[in-house]
């Protein structure tokens, strides 16, 4: 599946958010049009497409930045919904379109190859893979990038746990220390029979199955979000543990570690030369003097 570039940077520019992008479209519900359906889509032609009418302009995701842009967008007031629509490709989703945008289908030609002279188009064809599958909740992606905005909404609830590295979550505090109009009083938790991960017993494991545990400080992490759990607070709390069949072993922050084996109490003495330099140095000075 090939994608054209309209614009230079653009894909630089978006690779690294569309992963949190995903997450953000791929959940979304029915759109506000009447007739449009992104979970039950009317076509299943997945194909890129070039006309400005074609099926991936149908039951597209309601998210509001996905395509404010096009003049088609549904969801614009343009066409009679809430969004205030835009004229800058920027302000779109873009890269995952499978179509050309209207706004430079007549400014960025294919120059060469099997789409020689048909408008360019942006993105990777999401567009098209939503007419299969809206995505799958079991699928871990790995984000690829410098950094992780822990405070990110989108990103909150989606981010995968590694049970490895995380003891099993108790349900011992009275009240859950965050998101409880998500997740019942902590006195009803009941953990899934299979994964005792899962605590709360809503099918899937993630930071609210740590909301009634009172080991963990929902501000631990200081680039999540205030008073809410997210995963640093996670790493805060758990990432210097040692965990062995979901319980924990030891915790031990890395200078107590250093401590306990002995390399601060050398760390703190003078640097000394290593033997054998010790042996050349006074060598070569004797060298020096002799000549
Ligand atoms: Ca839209
Ligand atoms: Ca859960
Ligand atoms: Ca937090």
């Amino acid at each position: 599946m090939g994608h054209g570039r309209p614009v230079a940077g653009v894909l630089p520019r978006f690779a690294s958010v569309f992963l949190l992008c995903a997450f953000l479209v791929a959940g979304v519900g029915v759109a506000s049009a009447t007739s449009r359906d992104f979970e039950h889509p009317a076509s299943p032609d997945t194909a890129q497409q070039f006309a400005v009418d074609n099926v991936q302009r149908q039951d597209t995701p309601n998210d509001p930045g996905y395509d404010l842009a096009e003049p088609d967008d549904p969801d614009s007031t343009l066409n009679g919904g809430a969004v205030t629509p835009s004229t800058n490709l920027y302000d779109e989703q873009f890269g995952f379109f499978g179509f050309p945008s209207q706004r430079t289908r007549s400014s960025a030609l294919y120059a060469t190859g099997p789409n020689a002279g048909k408008p360019q188009i942006s993105g990777f064809n999401a567009a098209g893979a939503w007419k299969l599958e809206r995505g799958r909740p079991d699928v871990a992606i790995a984000i690829l990038d410098t950094g992780i905005k822990w405070d990110k909404e989108s990103l909150r609830l989606q981010i995968h746990l590694n049970k490895g590295e995380l003891p099993v979550p108790k349900a011992d505090r009275a009240t859950p220390s965050s998101d409880a109009g998500r997740v019942p009083p902590c006195s009803q938790w009941q953990a899934s029979p299979n994964n005792p991960y899962d605590a709360n017993g809503d099918g899937v494991f993630n930071v609210l199955d740590y909301v009634c545990d009172s080991r963990v400080d929902v501000n631990a992490g200081p680039h999540g979000v205030p008073n809410e759990i997210d995963a640093e607070d996670l790493i805060a709390t758990f990432g210097h543990c040692q965990i062995q069949s979901g319980e924990i072993v030891q915790c031990q922050r890395l200078r107590q570690r250093h401590r306990r084996l002995g390399l601060l109490r050398q760390r703190q003495r003078p640097l000394r030369c290593l033997e054998l330099l010790c042996g050349v140095e006074p060598w070569l000075r004797s060298r020096r003097e002799r000549r």
